[in-house]
């Protein structure tokens, strides 16, 4: 058996194994992995109009913050442990928040500044300031222009992207959105337009001029051509217990790729988690009691960046032009709670053996049954976390591994409690993964690589003891339509009734929370007290539902009905609507 220290652990395996095992990554993915946690920030017309997706025609004019500070912005992203920014430059809606020449419809026609001003250099100065890294969101998908559809468009786009890369500093990563619901103001059209997501935009020509003009800049896209990154297929804020950083070079990417990420694709292309510190992406009033809690958010860091990925994590800006207390009030007790679970790392204050190392001259195969070591500490020592990280400089290697703790003389099992489906979740590794198993009283803690490509490069390891997650992670909404009589009369068409008359403001929808099957995309929201006379009391869309399914809200003008009739004008998938939950008061 060898007795190690940590340091001399790291230098014994860094001097083993020098080969490289399949893709690895490129010096940007290498220093993009490495920041580990950045923000999002969205912040566009939709502040105004209370959307999440505008339609492309809402007035410049509504633009005038009185108090627009992107310093705040950038001190409470640092506070937060965010390592840069994100900024959605333009969203679906079209709307530029810098001065674009090549469009009318941006910041330069509100009265914000008096039409002088641009969010986005203030935003990237703010940053070089904080000493963040700044990166833009341009949305390909643009509901206000007229030649959206036409190849026109495409060299807009790219002239806009150009403005971009060349005007405002170093950007670290440029985020094109895949979302695409079709119809749009298309410059007074209001018409549906489709668009072939593969050929459409000519990605191979922008790759280029991206690479020309920004050489370190990363490439975030979602779906057609493959770029540096990827989503992870979902906004909730998790990426699989088992993530591979490689993906297949070519081909379409289902969903289990982009959550899995897959075991020999033949190009390294990390998973990025994203997500909200609120249910939405935009701020919205009725959501500030619903920033997310604090063990939500170290749920979601373990599920991220102790998942292989990073964390982007998105803060909304308030109508005034500012991140909302509650956002950052939440965001820096999160950075707190980081710092304090990671402070301790028990493995320093006990010996690290080594019981069993593969051969170092060894033949690198598949299946390498390799390196199994264990921590020793004098007292038995509570803990309930366990960190190892692989050197990804050399590739991704390890498959499989256990970990076990030595309890009162006898070794226990261990397995990742944040894994729900019975699976012991103890797969990949890469970039860092961390277990959180519920407290032991260890003397010893083994852990052991059972299943390898090659024979894993583990560059760190650790134990600590964290304050326990709480097992209710608290969500936006209880469940409420128990209480309520539903029924529908066709596939498309729900009815509530009440029997007698009642006053109401607002209908809540949440969408089925386990399939795209059945969700609703566009609505009409009628009433009725003697089920002859319908009034229309809304109608519109559930914008971006299909990749944040949380709870939709409707209100209208206080009105005296028995019944509530829901018409789907449109589902995303399915002939049958469906539905999680109904809220209606
Ligand atoms: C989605 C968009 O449709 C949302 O509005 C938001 O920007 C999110 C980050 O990506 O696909």
């Amino acid at each position: 058996m060898k007795r190690l220290s940590i340091v001399s652990f790291v230098l014994w395996t860094a001097l083993t194994v020098r080969a490289q095992y399949g893709p690895v990554p490129s010096e940007n993915q290498l220093r993009w992995q490495d920041m580990e946690m950045y923000a999002f920030i969205h912040y566009s017309l939709n502040t105004y109009t209370d959307q999440e997706w505008g339609f492309g025609n809402e007035d410049p004019k509504l633009f005038n913050p009185s108090n627009l500070d992107c310093r705040q912005w950038a001190r409470v992203c640092k506070q937060s442990g965010m390592k840069g920014i994100i900024f959605t430059a333009k969203h679906h809606c079209g709307f530029c928040m810098w001065p674009s020449a090549y469009t009318e419809y941006s910041v330069k026609n509100s009265p914000w500044k008096n039409g002088k001003g641009d969010v986005v250099k203030e935003l990237a100065e703010a940053c070089r300031e904080e000493g963040l890294e700044f990166a833009v969101y341009l949305s390909p998908w643009d509901r206000n222009h007229k030649d959206y559809g036409k190849p026109e468009y495409v060299t807009y786009f790219r002239n806009q992207l150009r403005e971009l890369l060349t005007n405002y500093g170093d950007i670290f990563e440029v985020w094109f959105d895949g979302a695409n619901g079709g119809d749009g103001w298309y410059g007074g059209a209001n018409e549906t337009r489709k668009i072939d997501r593969i050929t459409y935009y000519q990605w191979p020509e922008t790759y280029k001029m991206i690479r020309e003009l920004q050489p370190k800049c990363l490439i975030w896209n979602d779906g057609s051509d493959r770029g540096d990154l990827r989503w992870v297929g979902t906004e909730a804020g998790n990426v699989g217990e088992t993530n591979w950083s490689t993906m297949p070079s070519k081909g379409d990417t289902p969903w289990h790729m982009l959550h899995y990420g897959v075991e020999d694709g033949d190009v390294w292309c990390p998973g990025e988690t994203n997500t909200s510190i609120r249910p939405g992406w935009f701020y919205h009033e009725t959501e500030n009691e619903h920033v997310k809690s604090l063990s939500k958010l170290m749920d979601t860091y373990y599920k991220s960046v102790g998942r292989n990925s990073t964390l982007l994590l998105n803060f909304p800006i308030a109508p005034n032009g500012r991140i909302h207390p509650n956002d950052s009030l939440r965001g820096i007790a999160f950075k707190k709670m980081i710092d304090e679970v990671f402070a301790e790392n028990l493995i320093e204050h006990g010996t690290l053996n080594i019981e069993h190392a593969a051969a170092h001259d060894k033949a690198v195969t598949n299946n390498v049954q390799s390196s199994m070591f264990n921590v020793q500490w004098e007292k038995p020592t509570p803990v309930n976390r366990f960190l190892a990280e692989e050197d990804i400089a050399q590739g991704q290697r390890v498959k499989k591994f256990t970990l076990e703790a030595e309890v009162d003389g006898k070794w226990l099992p261990l397995r990742d409690a944040l894994v729900e489906d019975g699976k012991d979740g103890l797969t990949t590794i890469g970039h860092r993964r961390i277990i959180c198993f519920p407290t032991v009283t260890a003397t010893k803690l083994r852990f052991t690589v059972t299943d390898s490509k090659a024979e894993p490069v583990i560059k760190k390891l650790g134990a600590y003891l964290a304050p326990e997650l709480t097992a209710d992670i608290p969500d936006s909404g209880e469940k409420k339509s128990s209480a309520l009589h539903i029924f529908f009369s066709s596939p498309t068409q729900m009815m509530i009734d009440w029997d007698t008359d009642q006053t109401f403001t607002t209908f809540r929808y949440l969408p089925p929370q386990d399939t795209k099957d059945g969700i609703i995309t566009h609505y009409t929201l009628w009433g009725s007290t003697d089920w002859s006379q319908w009034t229309k009391l809304a109608s519109g869309e559930f914008s971006n539902i299909v990749n944040n399914p949380i709870w939709q809200t409707i209100t209208f003008p206080a009105t005296k009905v028995r019944i509530l009739k829901l018409d789907a004008d449109r589902l995303s998938e399915g002939s049958r609507m469906g539905y999680g939950d109904i809220d209606v008061y």
